[in-house]
């Protein structure tokens, strides 16, 4: 850390009321880290999804995903990798309620598998599937940790003919988020629509990548894009239509976040128009219920074809907007038409495991102001933060992920600035609970606070998961 200027110390000093007692600074010494307290009642908590850690795909009548279709295609995951068993969660979700309960967790982010309740996408329910959900949620509350409930993290019904290039598939996911409002909202009180959009859509029929690895052309593409805005607006109006009062509901995003160069006024304004610019078909389009200008402008004849009544839907209001934050895009300001400029990054950029996975702590702020400052929503989760590593047990059986907690204190401090500042972020997901299957990447990227031997399935706290039941513990980082 920096030395302090005399302005900083003092500034510090005088947010420094807490219950934690903090050690006494000298002039020009950096401040104990634990000086970055949180405010009280701050939400503190991991993510998972279905299709990574829950395994068991034929169990009790679960219907077939698109994720396992693709991921038993040869050649499409690390060495064939699938998650048929993942971490096992389905069997082992008692346990992984106690390793919440030992981080000391308030709350857990997990997805709900759609093909374990509607097996064939749409029609009749399957009760089996829906007691696994009760029985985690019943455990959960148990141990006083809240359930947060994502209804779509890419684990697409195979029967729905079509997938997201059907308008259909909006309407059935609609009708699929009403019915799981039904039967869990009266424990469940927050629930996610979709995650991530830009994954199921451009990853998923642009590139190729993802599920179901189709290259589509644009008209197709920004049509699927519109398809997905859709289902997330149907599945806000369902919740709120059929949940218990007071039930909130939000969607988690990973807009690309731009971070000013240097931080004047100027190359700030740059981001901000990057921001919304870049975002267009996603986050800016739900967030101000039409498409930017510019965005249907540049896509001309390929741009969607909307019918009467979308934009509302899509327009739908939030309880909260949940943003995934991992890497860090640079904007500076630019004489250009756009009024910004993104660089390339250079080569020598330090990124952890995972290639794409770039460190710039600051991104974290610039996520949650550039949120703000664009749409000014009631209430900001951040849904997803973590890095990949790669872990090994040393000669004592112990995992010393220091790159990790490196990663994380970093990133926290930099969501400590937004809290600081006001921004109105009320809690942290952390990515990920657990081990588990890394879509493409299968396990050969392990992104876990516990280790989990994937023969066993036995389940290990790595240094993270201390730092983190220490950062909970005093509500502050450390
Ligand atoms: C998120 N990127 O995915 C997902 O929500 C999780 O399921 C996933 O395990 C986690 O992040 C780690 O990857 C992303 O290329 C995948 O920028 C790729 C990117 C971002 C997020």
């Amino acid at each position: 850390m920096q030395p302090l200027t005399r302005r900083q110390f003092a500034r510090l000093a005088a947010a420094a009321v807490s219950s934690v007692s903090l050690p006494r600074l000298t002039m020009g010494e950096a401040p104990s880290p634990h000086s970055l307290q949180f405010p009280g009642g701050f939400l503190w908590g991991c993510a998972t999804s279905a299709y990574q850690i829950e395994g068991a795909v034929a169990a009790d009548g679960r219907g077939r995903t698109i994720w396992d279709t693709f991921a038993h295609t040869r050649g499409k995951t690390h060495k064939g990798q699938t998650g048929d068993v993942a971490a096992d969660s389905y069997h082992r979700f008692a346990e992984d309620v106690k390793l919440l309960k030992e981080l000391g967790a308030k709350t857990y982010r997990f997805s709900i598998a759609w093909a374990r309740i509607l097996p064939q996408g749409t029609g009749r329910p399957n009760d089996k599937g829906i007691a696994y959900y009760d029985r985690l949620v019943d455990e959960l509350l148990k141990n006083d940790i809240a359930p947060y409930a994502t209804l779509f993290h890419w684990d697409l019904p195979q029967a729905l003919p079509g997938g997201w290039q059907s308008r259909d598939t909006a309407k059935a996911f609609g009708d699929y988020a009403g019915f799981v409002a039904k039967r869990l909202s009266d424990r469940v009180r927050h629930f996610m629509t979709t995650n991530e959009i830009v994954c199921f859509t451009d990853l998923s029929y642009k590139r190729g990548l993802f599920a179901p690895g189709l290259k589509l052309g644009d008209a197709a593409v920004n049509q699927i894009r519109h398809h997905a805005v859709l289902a997330h607006g149907l599945g806000v109006q369902a919740v709120r239509a059929n949940a218990t009062g007071g039930t909130q509901v939000g969607f988690a995003e990973n807009p690309r976040v731009y971070v000013p160069v240097i931080e004047t006024p100027e190359h700030i304004e740059a981001a901000k128009r990057a921001f919304r610019q870049e975002n267009a078909p996603f986050i800016s389009t739900v967030l101000e219920g039409e498409y930017p200008t510019e965005y249907l402008e540049r896509e001309g004849a390929n741009a969607p074809k909307i019918e009467s009544g979308d934009m509302d839907i899509i327009a739908s209001p939030l309880d909260f907007v949940g943003l995934n934050v991992y890497q860090p895009e640079y904007a500076r300001a630019d004489a250009s038409k756009a009024g910004y400029a993104v660089d390339r990054r250079p080569t020598s950029y330090p990124h952890m495991a995972s290639p794409w996975l770039f460190v710039g702590p600051e991104v974290m702020y610039w996520a949650v102001r550039s949120v703000t400052e664009l749409w000014g929503p009631k209430a900001i989760l951040i849904t997803e933060n973590g890095c990949s590593g790669e872990d090994y047990r040393d000669a004592a059986g112990r995992i010393e992920d220091t790159d990790r907690v490196m990663f994380l204190r970093n990133y926290l401090t930099h969501l400590h600035r937004a809290v600081t500042e006001n921004y109105p972020v009320k809690g942290y997901f952390l990515w990920s609970l657990m081990d588990n299957f890394e879509w493409v990447d299968g396990y050969g990227k392990r992104f876990g606070i516990y280790h989990v031997d994937f023969k066993t399935q036995e389940r290990t706290p790595k240094r993270s998961a201390l730092w983190y039941r220490e950062v909970i513990a005093r509500n502050a980082v450390g």
